[in-house]
């Protein structure tokens, strides 16, 4: 019995260390990293992000119009009736077309605005029927990334963080581990070393709560970010479009690692997602209830 459990310890731990052991292609291109210096958007990756894109260019026409007319207007005025060229000021205090005009106006604008950015906003909230369904809880400081319907869960921790042996700053053992698991030193602070996978043009619906303090799951490409609140579930919602890797950061300051927890999101074929799963069903789903341990014990 001693030795079965001795084997059982063994067995548990060989399953255990091959952290990095994901049988996805390597050679996935990275599409959603920030940039350095970027002040853009990431590649959209989703319809989502697309009309989230196309909502801020919108708004950002609109807000600089509005910039250049008040900008005119104050500055025609600042010529017109300085003291100098107007030096016996009007009395009047109302002008009754004028404020209603400067009431409708933006009201109109406003609208406007809600009419596109509504229908945005509604695309997201509220929550297709989904292909696959993972609940990501959020801890200090790391994400839990479970797969519902399949059974198995796994912990995503950066690489480089003590968890992969490492203290949050770089090395060249970091360096070494990132290149080991298919990433270039660039994507310190946003690899993982275990990613969350998911087929191309499928709906995914990531359940999203906090087993501690609030964090915030985000994929910025996707056009995604949901708190995580411990006690809540939220739902979002994205259909990947690309194959290729996809990175976000925990979006709510949640701590002193806050940094330090990113998320990784792989898109692949439907062959190869398949192919993971069951990689992953092996590696991580726990045993069925009735040959658990119980049965160890039993065998005394
Ligand atoms: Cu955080």
């Amino acid at each position: 019995m001693k030795l079965k459990t001795m084997l059982t310890g063994a067995l548990a731990a060989v399953a255990a260390a091959p952290a990095f052991a994901q049988e996805v292609a390597q050679d996935l291109p990275v599409i959603g990293a920030p940039e350095n210096g970027g002040i853009g958007f990431q590649p959209a990756a989703t319809e989502l992000a697309r009309d989230i894109h196309w909502l801020d260019g919108m708004i950002t026409v609109i807000i600089t119009a509005i910039v250049i007319l008040v900008t005119a207007l104050l500055a025609f005025c600042i010529v017109r009736y300085n003291r100098k060229t107007n030096p016996n000021p009007g009395t009047f205090t109302h002008n009754s077309p004028l404020e209603i005009a400067w009431t409708v106006g933006p009201i109109l604008v406003l609208v406007f605005i809600g009419a596109f950015s509504l229908p945005v906003l509604f695309k997201q909230q509220e929550i297709p029927e989904g292909d696959i369904y993972i609940k990501a809880t959020g801890y200090q400081w790391y994400w839990n990334h479970e797969y519902i319907d399949e059974g198995f869960a796994f912990d995503s921790y950066m690489i480089g963080s003590p968890a992969t042996g490492g203290d949050n700053s770089y090395s060249e053992e970091v360096e070494q581990q990132l290149l080991d698991a298919g990433y270039e030193p660039e994507h310190f602070r946003l690899a993982t070393d275990t990613a969350v996978v998911v087929p191309v043009n499928k709906t995914v619906v990531i359940q999203v709560t906090g087993g501690d303090v609030i964090h915030s799951w985000t994929i910025p490409a996707f056009g995604v970010k949901q708190d995580a609140v411990p006690g809540r579930l939220a739902e979002l919602w994205f259909q990947p479009e690309q194959e290729g890797v996809y990175f976000g950061q925990c979006s709510e300051l949640c701590g002193i690692a806050h940094a330090y927890m990113p998320i990784t999101v792989k898109v692949v074929s439907e062959e190869e997602y398949e192919a993971w799963k069951a990689n992953m069903v092996e590696e991580y789903a726990s045993a069925p209830a009735a040959d658990a341990p119980i049965q160890v014990a039993s065998a005394e």
